[in-house]
């Protein structure tokens, strides 16, 4: 485990048996069949189920609705670990607990918390999470989709584009404008009459997640499905908070995949009668990687005791969400000059993550678009538009 500066020692009992029981689980259970889900573009999905009894779903969610009831570190390490296996698993897991279990948690009401959150806990649910649509991405405060109040119930239309785990959800958490123009969290459940879940083909990043569409034509929602606790554009931006937060600390697991497989190799591969680790060129490569993924662990942990204490800011959890996927994605790149040839053998981890954390760079925000979070901070002066 890469761990230069001994980061070990900062951390608490609990934290430590989290990411060394998910590291078990990772290599014994993912590692193996990953490479080949990810080439036949397929979700492992028998994997939900395990996720469940590994508590990997909702660990910082409280255990009375059956999470973790762990720290926030805890939850980013848990987040290094799932994606140092596969980054579409981690966005399997992060959609599941930072976009749907947590809305659900922090907006929803009693029953919705009793109703959903055990069966997500244990994977008996998978969830999904639809904010950004055809027409709005980065912009997401241009949203189409809308409710219009029946009495009895709402009507939802709209559709939701690029979301993680929609084909195979029992549930999307859905952010829609009512007829006052306020962004309200809606439940809809697979089998709504009028809803509908496409699967996105054709992918070259997070091949073995599960992307699609959310079409909603006319669906009735009760009205016990709408959550009440807070609405605003600032509801389903607190749920990005929490998974940029996770993205943070599972870019370094990519990162470290990617290292290691990289030095491991570098010491096996001979050329010109000595191992290519032996060359300053591959060194001054190693050396960069190692001092980058050093440097992520300690922004990472330092903003974890940040959340830990509700002090973390989401200009901070942006710094650390930016820096840290152009760190994986740098190494990725470089570990895989590193492997000649092999690097772009499925043989090796490497190509898989480096196409993977082409999508990291993108969604939770794009990598511009957390620059410009950070200068607006900076500045007073947001230049989004
Ligand atoms: P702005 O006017 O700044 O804010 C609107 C309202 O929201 C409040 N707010 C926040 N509240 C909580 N947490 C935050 N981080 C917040 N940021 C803003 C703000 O105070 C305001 O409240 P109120 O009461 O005054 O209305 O919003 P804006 O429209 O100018 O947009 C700002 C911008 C561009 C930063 C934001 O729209 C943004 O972050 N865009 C990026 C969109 C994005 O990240 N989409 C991600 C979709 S989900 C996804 O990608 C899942 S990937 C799967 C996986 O995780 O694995
Ligand atoms: P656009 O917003 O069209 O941006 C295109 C380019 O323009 C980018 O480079 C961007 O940085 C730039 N740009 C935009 N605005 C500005 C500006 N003001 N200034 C400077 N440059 C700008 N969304 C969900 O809601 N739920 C999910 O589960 C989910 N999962 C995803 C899974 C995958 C595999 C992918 C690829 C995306 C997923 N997304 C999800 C969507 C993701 O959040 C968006 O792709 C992302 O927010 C960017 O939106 P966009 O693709 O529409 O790009």
């Amino acid at each position: 485990m890469t761990d230069f500066y001994n980061i070990d020692d900062l951390l608490s009992d609990e934290q430590k048996i989290a990411r060394d029981a998910t590291n078990a689980f990772i290599t014994k259970d993912v590692q193996p069949i990953i490479e080949e889900f990810a080439q036949k573009s397929e979700a492992p999905q028998h994997l939900i189920q395990k996720f469940g009894e590994m508590g990997l779903f909702g660990p910082a969610i409280p255990t009375e609705y059956g999470g973790g009831g762990m720290d926030d570190i805890s939850y980013g390490l848990i987040m290094q670990e799932v994606e140092r296996g596969d980054s579409g698993l981690r966005s399997m897991a992060s959609v599941q607990s930072s976009l749907v279990m947590y809305p659900i948690y922090a907006f929803g009401s009693e029953e919705q918390r009793k109703k959903y959150l055990p069966k997500l806990a244990t994977g008996e649910f998978l969830g999904c999470f639809g904010l950004t649509e055809p027409n709005h991405g980065s912009n997401p405060s241009g949203m189409e989709t809308h409710l219009i109040d029946k009495g009895e119930y709402y009507l939802l239309n709209g559709a939701k584009m690029w979301i993680t785990n929609s084909p195979i959800a029992d549930i999307a958490v859905v952010w829609a404008r009512d007829e006052n123009k306020r962004v309200k969290g809606v439940i809809v459940e697979k089998g709504m009459a009028g809803f509908t879940a496409p699967e996105i083909h054709n992918k070259w990043s997070l091949r073995a997640s599960s992307t699609g569409e959310l079409v909603f034509d006319n669906v009735k929602i009760p009205k016990e499905n709408i959550l009440p606790n807070k609405d605003g554009l600032g509801a389903p931006l607190m749920c990005l908070d929490s998974a940029r937060y996770g993205i943070a600390w599972g870019a370094i697991g990519a990162a470290i995949d990617c290292y290691e497989t990289a030095r491991d190799y570098s010491l096996e591969r001979t050329q010109f009668d000595k191992p290519i680790g032996g060359f300053q060129l591959t060194q001054k490569k190693l050396s960069e990687m190692l001092t980058e993924i050093t440097k992520a662990q300690l922004l990472a942990l330092r903003l974890g005791q940040l959340k830990v204490k509700g002090q973390a800011t989401s200009t901070q959890i942006s710094m650390a969400k930016r820096n840290n996927v152009e760190m994986a994605l740098k190494i990725a790149r470089e570990a895989r000059q590193i492997l000649g040839g092999m690097g772009i053998s499925g043989e090796y981890p490497i190509m898989r993550h480096m196409m993977n954390l082409e999508s990291v760079i993108t969604y939770e925000g794009t990598h511009d678009i957390h620059l410009l979070i950070l200068g607006a901070d900076i500045t007073g002066i947001p230049a989004f538009k």
